[in-house]
């Protein structure tokens, strides 16, 4: 049977080369059947981790303990018990026994007693539980809300607002994001295909292309780490001559909005200067730079148009074909055209008794050149592997690392980079590609 203390003796050390002394110990001391049989790094940047998971009902039920903790704001908790889950994620077959997972690191105490549970009982009771709290149910229901956190639901719900009719009737006032964020909430709680991230990347890349020729961007989030869907649709764009990126986010939201394609948006302007900010670590590493938060409107149009082939014409407009028997069997994009299509969609709706368009989370970041590699690597994600990324930058190297720059604290200098690959290798990291991310 089990041996909690040896694990929890292990974590509270919490060094690898230890645990792995100790693990070499543990292994003289210990008969066959106690060898260590899986063998896992400390920190989720030093693994490859795919999609796959051949331990879903354990992290599962980790996962929505995190998410608990989280919207909790226990973040160290919620912490922990992503690492846990990390690590199960990384083993290549299921465990079916506690015994298989001596020597594993970052599997505290409390994340061993949720996995002991489901192995024994084939539920976790405290996952179960939290799963069916009214105060988890109405934490999931309020922050579902886009620009609703932890912190506004929690006060909601102290006032006794649990959900979405509760709080229209609790003349609370919301702000624009919030309003939008109701407005749009059954869609924007639909989870993003691949297929519309694609499209919605093809009309951002119109736009940008359109405003700043020469103007690049990339598919960042969990998209780029090859995931099939998600809740937002995230893009970089930059410039591959320093500085032409200034003033580039507004033109680009002017361009989407004057084509209709913008529900809501807000941007925020970049405030990171290195010289004036150094290289302490911002407190979000998120928030500095010219990013626009917005919700896209994804027309069926657009979705059938990007699925055929087309042509780009001299004054930057796009000739399209569209399937028959559409009557705008060749359409040229123009705010008439535009405009005839809206007419055209409104009767198609009314027609159909359904819209004929959805609500989409869409993120996009501008970066100067000279920041884009580590922007590229901060933005594509996951959010555990981001941690574990400076975590192990600053524990295991005195560097910080941002999505802005890598410092180097002993040194006393900025590492520069152009290149992912590049970033890793500062770090005495294995490159992992994004991929291989999926911690
Ligand atoms: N990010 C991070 N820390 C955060 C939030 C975000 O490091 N607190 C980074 C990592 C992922 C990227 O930004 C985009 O964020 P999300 O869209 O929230 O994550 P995602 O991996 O794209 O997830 P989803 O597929 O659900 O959109
Ligand atoms: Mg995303």
């Amino acid at each position: 049977l089990l041996d909690i203390s040896w694990y929890t003796e292990s974590m509270k050390a919490g060094h690898p080369v230890e645990i792995l002394d100790r693990h070499k110990l543990q292994e003289q001391q210990t008969s066959q059947a106690e060898v260590v049989v899986f063998s896992v790094p400390s920190y989720a940047c030093q693994r490859r981790s795919t999609l796959e998971n051949h331990n879903a009902v354990l992290t599962d039920a980790l996962a929505l303990l995190a998410e608990n903790a989280e919207l909790s704001e226990e973040e160290g908790r919620g912490v922990a018990f992503r690492r846990a889950a990390a690590v199960l994620k990384a083993l290549p077959r299921p465990v079916t026994s506690m015994t298989e997972l001596r020597g594993l690191p970052c599997l505290g105490d409390h994340s061993l007693r949720v996995i002991k549970d489901i192995l024994e009982n084939g539920a976790s009771s405290e996952a179960e539980s939290t799963k069916q709290s009214e105060r988890y149910k109405a934490l999931k229901v309020l922050t579902g809300i886009f620009g609703v956190g932890a912190k506004t639901a929690d006060r909601w719900i102290r006032e006794g607002i649990l959900g979405l009719q509760q709080l229209q009737e609790s003349g609370q006032t919301l702000n624009r994001a919030q309003q939008a964020g109701l407005e749009h909430y059954d869609d924007l709680n639909q989870p993003v295909t691949k297929a519309d991230a694609d499209v919605i990347s093809e009309i951002v890349e119109r736009a940008v292309v359109s405003v700043l020729p020469g103007a690049q961007m990339t598919l960042i989030g969990g998209f780029r780490r090859g995931k099939l869907s998600g809740h937002d649709v995230d893009f970089l764009i930059t410039h591959p001559e320093e500085g032409r990126e200034v003033g580039l986010m507004p033109k680009v939201v002017s361009w989407l909005e004057s084509q209709g394609f913008l529900l809501y948006q807000k941007t925020t302007r970049n405030s990171y200067l290195e010289s004036k900010d150094g290289p302490g670590r911002p407190s979000s590493n998120m928030d500095r730079f010219e990013r626009c938060f917005s919700i896209f409107k994804l027309t069926e149009k657009e979705r059938r148009r990007t699925k055929h082939p087309e042509t780009a014409t001299e004054n930057g407009l796009r000739t399209v074909s569209t399937p028959e028997p559409d009557p705008h069997s060749r359409v040229q994009i123009s705010e008439r055209s535009r405009c005839e299509d809206e007419e055209l969609e409104v009767d198609q709706t009314k027609q159909a008794g359904h819209k004929l368009w959805r609500a989409v989370r869409v993120d996009l970041v501008v970066s100067p050149i000279s920041q884009f590699a580590f922007a590229l690597l901060g933005w594509t994600g996951s959010k555990l592997f981001e941690r574990e990324l400076r975590r192990w930058a600053g524990h295991e190297r005195n560097m910080s690392l941002s999505s802005h720059a890598l410092y180097d604290n002993k040194q006393r200098i900025y590492l520069r980079a152009t290149s992912e690959e590049e970033i890793f290798a500062h770090l005495g990291l294995e490159f992992i590609p994004p991929s291989e991310r999926n911690t």
